[in-house]
Protein backbone atom coordinates (compact mmCIF):
# COMPACT_ATOMS: atom_id res chain seq x y z
CA UNK A 1 0.00 0.00 0.00
CA UNK A 2 1.55 3.25 -1.50
CA UNK A 3 1.86 5.68 2.39
CA UNK A 4 2.45 9.12 2.80
CA UNK A 5 4.63 9.27 5.44
CA UNK A 6 4.47 12.38 7.99
CA UNK A 7 7.58 13.78 9.54
CA UNK A 8 7.07 16.55 12.10
CA UNK A 9 10.38 19.37 13.42
CA UNK A 10 11.43 17.21 15.93
CA UNK A 11 11.57 14.17 13.67
CA UNK A 12 14.78 14.78 11.63
CA UNK A 13 16.27 10.87 12.60
CA UNK A 14 17.18 9.27 9.54
CA UNK A 15 16.29 6.21 11.95
CA UNK A 16 12.68 7.18 12.45
CA UNK A 17 10.43 4.29 12.73
CA UNK A 18 8.53 5.81 10.03
CA UNK A 19 10.96 6.00 7.33
CA UNK A 20 12.00 2.34 7.94
CA UNK A 21 10.53 0.20 5.35
CA UNK A 22 10.52 3.13 2.50
CA UNK A 23 9.05 1.87 -0.87
CA UNK A 24 9.48 3.46 -3.96
CA UNK A 25 6.17 4.58 -4.50
CA UNK A 26 5.85 6.40 -1.14
CA UNK A 27 5.53 9.94 -0.27
CA UNK A 28 7.49 12.05 3.01
CA UNK A 29 5.54 14.70 4.07
CA UNK A 30 7.10 17.90 6.09
CA UNK A 31 5.47 21.08 6.52
CA UNK A 32 5.84 24.37 7.80
CA UNK A 33 3.25 25.45 9.71
CA UNK A 34 1.59 27.98 11.46
CA UNK A 35 -0.01 26.59 14.18
CA UNK A 36 3.49 24.53 15.10
CA UNK A 37 4.95 27.76 14.64
CA UNK A 38 2.67 29.90 16.49
CA UNK A 39 0.50 27.76 19.76
CA UNK A 40 3.51 29.64 22.16
CA UNK A 41 5.41 32.33 21.13
CA UNK A 42 8.70 30.33 20.04
CA UNK A 43 12.09 32.12 20.31
CA UNK A 44 13.37 33.01 16.96
CA UNK A 45 16.64 30.91 16.94
CA UNK A 46 13.89 27.39 17.61
CA UNK A 47 11.92 28.45 14.64
CA UNK A 48 15.13 28.83 12.69
CA UNK A 49 16.37 25.87 13.99
CA UNK A 50 13.54 23.21 12.98
CA UNK A 51 12.73 25.26 9.40
CA UNK A 52 16.14 25.19 8.74
CA UNK A 53 17.07 21.39 9.80
CA UNK A 54 14.24 20.44 7.86
CA UNK A 55 14.93 21.75 4.85
CA UNK A 56 18.15 20.34 5.29
CA UNK A 57 16.96 16.73 6.50
CA UNK A 58 14.37 16.71 3.26
CA UNK A 59 17.36 17.90 1.07
CA UNK A 60 19.27 14.63 1.68
CA UNK A 61 15.71 12.16 1.38
CA UNK A 62 15.87 13.53 -2.12
CA UNK A 63 19.41 12.96 -2.91
CA UNK A 64 19.04 9.74 -2.12
CA UNK A 65 16.35 9.70 -4.38
CA UNK A 66 13.41 9.62 -2.01
CA UNK A 67 10.17 11.36 -2.84
CA UNK A 68 9.52 14.07 -0.74
CA UNK A 69 6.67 16.79 -0.60
CA UNK A 70 7.58 20.07 1.56
CA UNK A 71 5.55 22.92 2.55
CA UNK A 72 7.21 26.25 2.96
CA UNK A 73 6.22 28.31 5.92
CA UNK A 74 2.84 30.15 4.63
CA UNK A 75 0.89 27.97 2.38
CA UNK A 76 -1.04 25.69 5.44
CA UNK A 77 -2.11 26.44 8.63
CA UNK A 78 -1.75 23.32 10.59
CA UNK A 79 -0.63 19.47 10.14
CA UNK A 80 -4.08 18.40 9.15
CA UNK A 81 -4.28 20.80 6.01
CA UNK A 82 -0.61 19.82 5.03
CA UNK A 83 -1.34 15.67 4.91
CA UNK A 84 -4.73 17.12 3.26
CA UNK A 85 -2.12 18.83 0.17
CA UNK A 86 -0.51 16.22 0.24
CA UNK A 87 -2.82 13.45 -0.08
CA UNK A 88 -4.40 15.52 -3.26
CA UNK A 89 -1.70 16.20 -4.68
CA UNK A 90 -0.51 12.06 -4.55
CA UNK A 91 -4.20 10.84 -5.04
CA UNK A 92 -2.65 7.31 -4.86
CA UNK A 93 -1.58 7.01 -1.81
CA UNK A 94 -3.98 4.84 0.84
CA UNK A 95 -2.24 4.98 3.95
CA UNK A 96 -0.70 7.72 6.76
CA UNK A 97 1.94 6.53 8.62
CA UNK A 98 3.74 8.83 11.32
CA UNK A 99 6.16 8.29 14.31
CA UNK A 100 4.30 9.37 17.63
CA UNK A 101 4.44 12.67 18.35
CA UNK A 102 6.07 14.61 21.39
CA UNK A 103 2.76 16.63 22.47
CA UNK A 104 -0.38 15.57 23.47
CA UNK A 105 -2.16 18.33 21.70
CA UNK A 106 -0.53 17.20 18.53
CA UNK A 107 -1.30 13.83 19.21
CA UNK A 108 -4.62 13.99 19.59
CA UNK A 109 -5.17 15.98 15.96
CA UNK A 110 -2.97 12.98 14.63
CA UNK A 111 -5.30 10.92 15.88
CA UNK A 112 -8.63 12.56 14.27
CA UNK A 113 -6.66 12.07 10.87
CA UNK A 114 -8.37 8.47 9.84
CA UNK A 115 -11.94 9.44 10.62
CA UNK A 116 -10.89 12.93 8.93
CA UNK A 117 -9.22 11.37 5.25
CA UNK A 118 -11.24 8.01 5.69
CA UNK A 119 -7.55 6.26 5.52
CA UNK A 120 -5.93 3.75 7.72
CA UNK A 121 -3.19 5.87 9.63
CA UNK A 122 -0.37 3.84 11.93
CA UNK A 123 1.08 6.08 14.93
CA UNK A 124 4.38 3.99 15.39
CA UNK A 125 6.56 3.97 18.71
CA UNK A 126 9.36 6.44 18.55
CA UNK A 127 12.12 4.18 19.07
CA UNK A 128 14.50 7.27 19.45
CA UNK A 129 14.03 6.62 23.23
CA UNK A 130 15.08 3.31 24.37
CA UNK A 131 12.16 2.77 27.16
CA UNK A 132 8.81 2.36 25.52
CA UNK A 133 6.16 3.86 26.62
CA UNK A 134 4.29 0.16 27.74
CA UNK A 135 7.79 -0.70 29.49
CA UNK A 136 7.38 2.98 31.45
CA UNK A 137 4.01 2.27 32.82
CA UNK A 138 4.78 -1.30 33.18
CA UNK A 139 6.68 -0.07 36.08
CA UNK A 140 5.29 2.42 37.23
CA UNK A 141 2.48 0.39 37.71
CA UNK A 142 1.70 0.40 41.52
CA UNK A 143 4.26 2.09 42.84
CA UNK A 144 3.57 4.78 45.11
CA UNK A 145 6.12 6.81 44.50
CA UNK A 146 7.87 7.27 40.76
CA UNK A 147 11.65 8.15 41.82
CA UNK A 148 14.19 8.67 39.25
CA UNK A 149 16.80 7.01 40.77
CA UNK A 150 15.19 3.44 40.44
CA UNK A 151 14.28 4.36 36.72
CA UNK A 152 17.96 5.04 35.96
CA UNK A 153 19.07 1.84 37.77
CA UNK A 154 16.78 -0.57 35.24
CA UNK A 155 17.68 1.61 32.16
CA UNK A 156 21.78 0.80 33.15
CA UNK A 157 20.98 -2.64 33.36
CA UNK A 158 19.24 -2.71 30.44
CA UNK A 159 21.61 -0.89 28.14
CA UNK A 160 24.28 -1.98 30.12
CA UNK A 161 26.18 1.27 29.93
CA UNK A 162 28.69 1.65 32.76
CA UNK A 163 28.28 -1.94 33.97
CA UNK A 164 30.75 -4.44 35.07
CA UNK A 165 28.43 -7.78 34.89
CA UNK A 166 25.64 -6.70 37.15
CA UNK A 167 27.44 -3.93 39.01
CA UNK A 168 27.89 -0.07 38.60
CA UNK A 169 31.00 1.07 37.10
CA UNK A 170 32.93 1.98 40.18
CA UNK A 171 30.41 0.53 43.12
CA UNK A 172 28.11 3.19 43.39
CA UNK A 173 24.94 4.04 40.70
CA UNK A 174 25.49 8.01 41.08
CA UNK A 175 27.82 9.81 41.46
CA UNK A 176 25.38 13.18 42.03
CA UNK A 177 27.31 13.94 45.25
CA UNK A 178 30.56 14.75 42.94
CA UNK A 179 28.12 17.05 40.53
CA UNK A 180 27.92 20.50 42.84
CA UNK A 181 31.14 22.03 42.98
CA UNK A 182 31.46 25.32 42.58
CA UNK A 183 33.46 26.82 39.80
CA UNK A 184 36.63 28.75 40.96
CA UNK A 185 35.88 32.53 40.14
CA UNK A 186 39.16 33.00 36.90
CA UNK A 187 37.78 29.88 35.92
CA UNK A 188 37.00 30.42 31.85
CA UNK A 189 34.11 28.19 29.65
CA UNK A 190 34.62 26.10 27.21
CA UNK A 191 31.85 27.27 25.05
CA UNK A 192 29.87 24.83 22.03
CA UNK A 193 30.94 24.59 18.57
CA UNK A 194 29.61 27.11 16.89
CA UNK A 195 28.11 26.76 12.60
CA UNK A 196 28.13 30.04 10.19
CA UNK A 197 24.41 29.99 8.36
CA UNK A 198 24.65 28.60 4.52
CA UNK A 199 22.42 29.83 2.02
CA UNK A 200 19.49 27.92 3.28
CA UNK A 201 19.65 29.36 6.59
CA UNK A 202 19.97 32.21 5.75
CA UNK A 203 16.63 32.42 3.89
CA UNK A 204 15.26 30.91 6.50
CA UNK A 205 16.58 34.16 8.74
CA UNK A 206 14.73 36.08 6.59
CA UNK A 207 11.43 34.32 6.51
CA UNK A 208 11.83 34.32 10.01
CA UNK A 209 12.52 37.84 10.77
CA UNK A 210 9.24 38.66 8.52
CA UNK A 211 6.80 36.32 10.29
CA UNK A 212 7.59 36.60 13.61
CA UNK A 213 9.55 39.89 14.25
CA UNK A 214 8.62 40.71 17.94
CA UNK A 215 9.68 37.10 19.44
CA UNK A 216 12.44 36.95 21.56
CA UNK A 217 15.28 36.85 20.03
CA UNK A 218 18.13 38.27 17.45
CA UNK A 219 18.41 36.57 13.87
CA UNK A 220 22.02 37.45 13.77
CA UNK A 221 23.71 35.97 15.99
CA UNK A 222 22.02 32.48 15.55
CA UNK A 223 24.58 29.57 15.48
CA UNK A 224 23.48 26.25 16.09
CA UNK A 225 24.11 23.40 13.79
CA UNK A 226 21.50 22.22 11.22
CA UNK A 227 22.23 18.75 10.52
CA UNK A 228 23.21 15.71 11.57
CA UNK A 229 26.29 15.86 10.82
CA UNK A 230 27.22 18.95 12.34
CA UNK A 231 25.54 18.17 15.43
CA UNK A 232 27.86 15.23 15.87
CA UNK A 233 30.43 17.27 15.37
CA UNK A 234 29.03 19.41 18.11
CA UNK A 235 28.57 16.52 20.65
CA UNK A 236 32.03 15.13 19.74
CA UNK A 237 33.91 18.93 20.43
CA UNK A 238 31.95 18.33 23.88
CA UNK A 239 32.90 15.41 24.79
CA UNK A 240 36.64 15.99 23.69
CA UNK A 241 36.97 19.53 25.30
CA UNK A 242 34.05 19.81 27.91
CA UNK A 243 32.66 17.05 29.37
CA UNK A 244 36.09 16.14 31.55
CA UNK A 245 34.87 19.37 33.72
CA UNK A 246 31.33 18.70 33.30
CA UNK A 247 30.84 16.29 36.22
CA UNK A 248 32.73 18.78 39.04
CA UNK A 249 30.64 21.71 37.80
CA UNK A 250 27.60 20.33 36.61
CA UNK A 251 25.68 22.61 38.89
CA UNK A 252 27.72 25.78 39.02
CA UNK A 253 27.34 29.15 37.53
CA UNK A 254 29.86 32.03 36.86
CA UNK A 255 29.34 35.58 35.70
CA UNK A 256 28.74 36.03 31.76
CA UNK A 257 30.00 32.60 30.95
CA UNK A 258 26.31 30.98 30.18
CA UNK A 259 27.45 27.99 29.27
CA UNK A 260 30.35 26.91 31.23
CA UNK A 261 30.77 23.31 30.73
CA UNK A 262 27.60 22.23 29.41
CA UNK A 263 27.07 20.76 25.86
CA UNK A 264 23.54 22.23 24.59
CA UNK A 265 23.10 19.16 22.76
CA UNK A 266 19.97 18.84 24.25
CA UNK A 267 18.86 21.39 21.28
CA UNK A 268 19.58 18.76 18.85
CA UNK A 269 18.95 15.54 20.69
CA UNK A 270 15.40 16.42 20.60
CA UNK A 271 14.67 17.46 17.49
CA UNK A 272 16.65 14.17 16.30
CA UNK A 273 19.52 15.71 14.98
CA UNK A 274 21.32 12.99 17.68
CA UNK A 275 21.16 9.85 18.38
CA UNK A 276 20.70 8.71 22.33
CA UNK A 277 22.39 5.49 21.78
CA UNK A 278 25.47 7.18 19.85
CA UNK A 279 25.57 9.80 22.18
CA UNK A 280 25.79 7.68 25.34
CA UNK A 281 28.34 5.59 23.87
CA UNK A 282 30.72 7.89 23.10
CA UNK A 283 30.71 9.53 26.65
CA UNK A 284 31.43 5.51 27.75
CA UNK A 285 33.95 5.11 25.40
CA UNK A 286 35.78 8.53 26.44
CA UNK A 287 35.46 7.40 30.35
CA UNK A 288 36.99 3.62 29.51
CA UNK A 289 39.70 5.62 27.24
CA UNK A 290 40.35 7.39 30.63
CA UNK A 291 40.26 10.84 28.56
CA UNK A 292 36.65 11.40 31.60
CA UNK A 293 36.27 10.96 35.25
CA UNK A 294 33.90 8.70 36.08
CA UNK A 295 31.44 11.59 37.87
CA UNK A 296 31.17 13.53 34.33
CA UNK A 297 30.53 10.67 32.43
CA UNK A 298 28.52 9.09 34.79
CA UNK A 299 26.13 12.40 35.29
CA UNK A 300 26.34 12.48 31.58
CA UNK A 301 24.65 9.43 30.83
CA UNK A 302 22.44 9.61 33.88
CA UNK A 303 20.99 13.06 31.94
CA UNK A 304 20.59 10.72 28.92
CA UNK A 305 19.04 7.06 29.69
CA UNK A 306 17.73 8.30 33.14
CA UNK A 307 16.32 12.10 33.92
CA UNK A 308 15.07 11.89 30.02
CA UNK A 309 13.33 8.64 29.34
CA UNK A 310 11.86 9.17 33.23
CA UNK A 311 9.71 12.44 32.40
CA UNK A 312 9.00 11.73 29.04
CA UNK A 313 7.39 8.07 30.46
CA UNK A 314 5.62 10.42 32.87
CA UNK A 315 4.25 12.93 30.50
CA UNK A 316 2.43 10.48 28.50
CA UNK A 317 1.26 8.16 31.32
CA UNK A 318 -0.14 11.56 33.52
CA UNK A 319 -1.49 13.11 30.49
CA UNK A 320 -3.77 15.05 30.17
CA UNK A 321 -4.66 15.90 33.41
CA UNK A 322 -1.08 17.25 34.46
CA UNK A 323 -1.45 20.15 32.12
CA UNK A 324 -3.72 21.77 34.67
CA UNK A 325 -1.98 20.34 37.98
CA UNK A 326 -1.72 23.07 40.46
CA UNK A 327 -0.93 21.90 43.94
CA UNK A 328 0.05 25.29 45.33
CA UNK A 329 -2.51 27.65 43.56
CA UNK A 330 0.31 29.52 42.03
CA UNK A 331 -1.44 32.42 39.46
CA UNK A 332 0.74 35.70 39.84
CA UNK A 333 1.40 37.36 36.76
CA UNK A 334 4.36 36.12 35.23
CA UNK A 335 6.71 39.93 35.41
CA UNK A 336 7.73 41.03 31.93
CA UNK A 337 11.49 40.65 32.94
CA UNK A 338 11.04 37.11 31.92
CA UNK A 339 10.82 38.35 28.71
CA UNK A 340 13.67 41.44 28.51
CA UNK A 341 16.07 40.41 31.18
CA UNK A 342 16.01 43.67 32.78
CA UNK A 343 16.26 43.39 36.41
CA UNK A 344 18.48 44.78 38.90
CA UNK A 345 18.77 40.59 40.61
CA UNK A 346 21.81 39.50 38.79
CA UNK A 347 20.94 35.90 38.74
CA UNK A 348 17.91 36.56 37.10
CA UNK A 349 19.73 38.95 34.39
CA UNK A 350 21.87 36.40 33.71
CA UNK A 351 20.03 33.40 32.82
CA UNK A 352 17.04 35.60 30.99
CA UNK A 353 19.97 37.05 29.14
CA UNK A 354 21.51 33.59 28.17
CA UNK A 355 18.09 32.76 27.19
CA UNK A 356 17.33 35.62 25.24
CA UNK A 357 20.62 35.25 23.59
CA UNK A 358 20.99 32.05 22.74
CA UNK A 359 17.63 29.89 23.50
CA UNK A 360 19.50 28.55 25.87
CA UNK A 361 20.40 28.35 29.31
CA UNK A 362 21.90 25.34 31.37
CA UNK A 363 19.83 23.22 33.95
CA UNK A 364 20.63 24.84 37.31
CA UNK A 365 19.67 28.23 35.25
CA UNK A 366 16.70 26.83 35.04
CA UNK A 367 15.88 24.95 37.77
CA UNK A 368 17.69 26.89 40.59
CA UNK A 369 16.91 30.89 39.10
CA UNK A 370 14.08 31.36 36.74
CA UNK A 371 12.08 28.49 38.28
CA UNK A 372 12.88 28.80 42.23
CA UNK A 373 12.39 32.35 41.69
CA UNK A 374 8.78 31.78 39.85
CA UNK A 375 8.45 28.68 43.04
CA UNK A 376 9.16 31.46 45.77
CA UNK A 377 7.14 34.13 44.35
CA UNK A 378 4.06 32.13 43.58
CA UNK A 379 4.06 32.90 39.70
CA UNK A 380 1.85 31.24 37.55
CA UNK A 381 1.83 27.97 36.33
CA UNK A 382 0.52 28.22 32.68
CA UNK A 383 2.39 31.16 32.05
CA UNK A 384 5.42 29.96 33.36
CA UNK A 385 5.65 26.32 31.52
CA UNK A 386 4.33 28.15 28.48
CA UNK A 387 7.24 30.37 28.84
CA UNK A 388 10.22 27.78 28.70
CA UNK A 389 7.96 25.93 26.01
CA UNK A 390 9.04 29.01 23.89
CA UNK A 391 11.98 30.40 24.84
CA UNK A 392 14.23 27.43 24.87
CA UNK A 393 15.48 25.96 21.47
CA UNK A 394 15.26 22.14 23.15
CA UNK A 395 11.42 22.42 24.64
CA UNK A 396 8.72 20.27 23.71
CA UNK A 397 6.08 19.55 25.94
CA UNK A 398 6.88 16.39 26.68
CA UNK A 399 10.09 17.40 28.37
CA UNK A 400 9.41 20.96 29.14
CA UNK A 401 6.28 20.29 31.31
CA UNK A 402 7.49 17.26 33.63
CA UNK A 403 10.64 19.63 33.90
CA UNK A 404 8.82 22.88 34.94
CA UNK A 405 5.25 21.84 36.09
CA UNK A 406 6.51 18.99 38.70
CA UNK A 407 10.31 19.61 39.19
CA UNK A 408 10.89 23.63 39.44
CA UNK A 409 7.31 24.18 40.19
CA UNK A 410 6.42 21.47 42.63
CA UNK A 411 2.85 22.15 41.14
CA UNK A 412 2.07 17.94 40.86
CA UNK A 413 2.50 17.93 44.55
CA UNK A 414 5.48 15.74 44.92
CA UNK A 415 4.98 13.38 41.67
CA UNK A 416 8.42 13.83 40.59
CA UNK A 417 10.39 15.67 43.35
CA UNK A 418 10.52 14.54 47.07
CA UNK A 419 10.32 18.32 48.01
CA UNK A 420 9.53 21.85 46.54
CA UNK A 421 13.48 22.92 44.88
CA UNK A 422 13.34 26.30 46.79
CA UNK A 423 15.99 28.19 47.96
CA UNK A 424 17.33 31.12 49.10
CA UNK A 425 19.87 33.48 47.86
CA UNK A 426 22.50 31.41 49.94
CA UNK A 427 22.09 28.39 47.84
CA UNK A 428 22.96 30.77 44.65
CA UNK A 429 26.04 32.67 46.30
CA UNK A 430 26.91 29.29 47.21
CA UNK A 431 27.23 28.09 42.96
CA UNK A 432 27.91 31.43 41.82
CA UNK A 433 29.61 34.59 42.05
CA UNK A 434 26.51 36.19 40.68
CA UNK A 435 25.86 37.70 44.41
CA UNK A 436 29.17 39.93 44.06
CA UNK A 437 28.38 41.13 40.97
CA UNK A 438 24.45 42.15 42.35
CA UNK A 439 22.73 45.38 43.65
CA UNK A 440 21.09 43.57 46.14
CA UNK A 441 23.00 42.11 49.31
CA UNK A 442 22.58 38.47 49.78
CA UNK A 443 22.99 38.52 53.43
CA UNK A 444 19.79 40.64 53.76
CA UNK A 445 16.49 39.15 54.37
CA UNK A 446 14.82 42.95 55.37
CA UNK A 447 15.52 46.29 54.12
CA UNK A 448 15.26 48.14 50.84
CA UNK A 449 18.76 46.14 49.56
CA UNK A 450 18.08 42.75 50.24
CA UNK A 451 18.19 39.97 47.84
CA UNK A 452 14.57 39.49 46.77
CA UNK A 453 14.67 35.41 46.96
CA UNK A 454 15.61 35.58 51.03
CA UNK A 455 12.39 37.46 52.68
CA UNK A 456 10.03 35.59 49.48
CA UNK A 457 11.91 32.18 50.65
CA UNK A 458 10.37 32.06 53.76
CA UNK A 459 7.18 33.74 52.57
CA UNK A 460 6.87 30.86 50.28
CA UNK A 461 7.13 28.23 53.28
CA UNK A 462 4.74 30.46 55.68
CA UNK A 463 1.87 30.90 53.12
CA UNK A 464 2.16 26.62 51.87
CA UNK A 465 2.05 25.47 55.42
CA UNK A 466 -1.08 23.54 55.15
CA UNK A 467 0.17 21.76 51.83
CA UNK A 468 4.43 21.60 52.56
CA UNK A 469 4.74 21.41 56.54
CA UNK A 470 4.13 17.46 56.93
CA UNK A 471 7.10 16.90 54.44
CA UNK A 472 9.67 15.02 56.46
CA UNK A 473 12.79 16.85 53.86
CA UNK A 474 11.20 20.30 54.80
CA UNK A 475 11.58 19.49 58.57
CA UNK A 476 14.22 21.83 59.24
CA UNK A 477 13.38 24.73 57.28
CA UNK A 478 10.40 25.03 58.88
CA UNK A 479 11.97 24.97 62.19
CA UNK A 480 14.18 27.16 61.41
CA UNK A 481 11.48 29.60 60.42
CA UNK A 482 9.47 28.45 63.65
CA UNK A 483 12.55 29.50 65.76
CA UNK A 484 12.45 32.89 64.88
CA UNK A 485 10.65 35.70 66.76
CA UNK A 486 7.20 37.16 66.10
CA UNK A 487 8.68 40.40 65.19
CA UNK A 488 10.85 38.54 62.84
CA UNK A 489 8.79 36.63 60.96
CA UNK A 490 6.16 39.50 60.83
CA UNK A 491 9.09 41.85 59.10
CA UNK A 492 10.20 39.06 57.01
CA UNK A 493 6.49 38.55 55.69
CA UNK A 494 6.20 42.24 55.19
CA UNK A 495 8.94 42.68 52.95
CA UNK A 496 7.99 40.04 50.99
CA UNK A 497 4.44 41.29 50.45
CA UNK A 498 5.83 44.46 49.45
CA UNK A 499 8.51 42.70 47.19
CA UNK A 500 5.63 40.77 45.41
CA UNK A 501 3.18 43.96 45.10
CA UNK A 502 6.33 45.15 42.95
CA UNK A 503 7.93 42.12 41.15
CA UNK A 504 8.25 44.77 37.91
CA UNK A 505 10.61 46.99 39.75
CA UNK A 506 13.02 43.81 41.19
C1 LIG B 1 8.22 23.56 17.30
C2 LIG B 1 7.84 23.42 15.86
C3 LIG B 1 7.73 24.57 15.07
C4 LIG B 1 8.12 25.92 15.57
N1 LIG B 1 7.32 24.48 13.81
C5 LIG B 1 7.02 23.28 13.27
C6 LIG B 1 6.55 23.16 11.94
O1 LIG B 1 6.33 24.13 11.25
N2 LIG B 1 6.33 21.92 11.46
C7 LIG B 1 6.51 20.80 12.21
O2 LIG B 1 6.33 19.70 11.70
N3 LIG B 1 6.91 20.90 13.48
C8 LIG B 1 7.20 22.09 14.03
N4 LIG B 1 7.58 22.19 15.32
C9 LIG B 1 7.70 20.98 16.10
C10 LIG B 1 6.34 20.44 16.50
O3 LIG B 1 5.66 21.42 17.26
C11 LIG B 1 6.56 19.15 17.27
O4 LIG B 1 6.75 18.13 16.36
C12 LIG B 1 5.36 18.78 18.10
O5 LIG B 1 5.11 19.74 19.03
C13 LIG B 1 5.54 17.43 18.77
O6 LIG B 1 6.62 17.43 19.65
FE1 LIG C 1 20.45 36.75 42.94
FE2 LIG C 1 20.09 37.65 45.43
FE3 LIG C 1 22.50 36.91 44.62
FE4 LIG C 1 21.39 39.11 43.66
S1 LIG C 1 21.99 38.75 45.77
S2 LIG C 1 22.48 37.55 42.49
S3 LIG C 1 19.25 38.55 43.57
S4 LIG C 1 20.74 35.59 44.84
Amino acid sequence: MPKLIVVLGDQLSPALSSLQHLQPEDVILLAEVAEEACYVKHHKHKIILLFSAMRHFAAVLKQQGMSVYYLQYGNVNNMTSAVSAALQQHPSLEQVVITQCGEYRLQQEIDQWSQHFSLPVQVLDDDRFICTLSRFSQWASGKKQLRMEYFYREMRRYTGLLMQNDQPEGGKWNYDADNRKACPSDMQQIAPLTFSADDITEQVKMLVLKHFPDNMGEVDNFCYAVTGKDARLAFMHFVEQQLPRFGDYQDAMLLDQPFLFHSICSVYLNCGLLDVRWMCNKVAAAYHSGAVPLNAAEGFIRQLIGWREYVRGLYWLLMPGYATENYLQATRELPAFYWHGKTRMRCMQQAISSTIEHAYSHHIHRLMITGNFALLAGLSVKQLTDWYLAVYADAYEWVELPNTLGMALFADGGVMASKPYAASGAYINRMSNYCQHCHYKVKDTTGDAACPFNALYWHFLHRNEQQLAANPRLALAYANWRRRSEADQNAILAKAEHTLIHLEQL
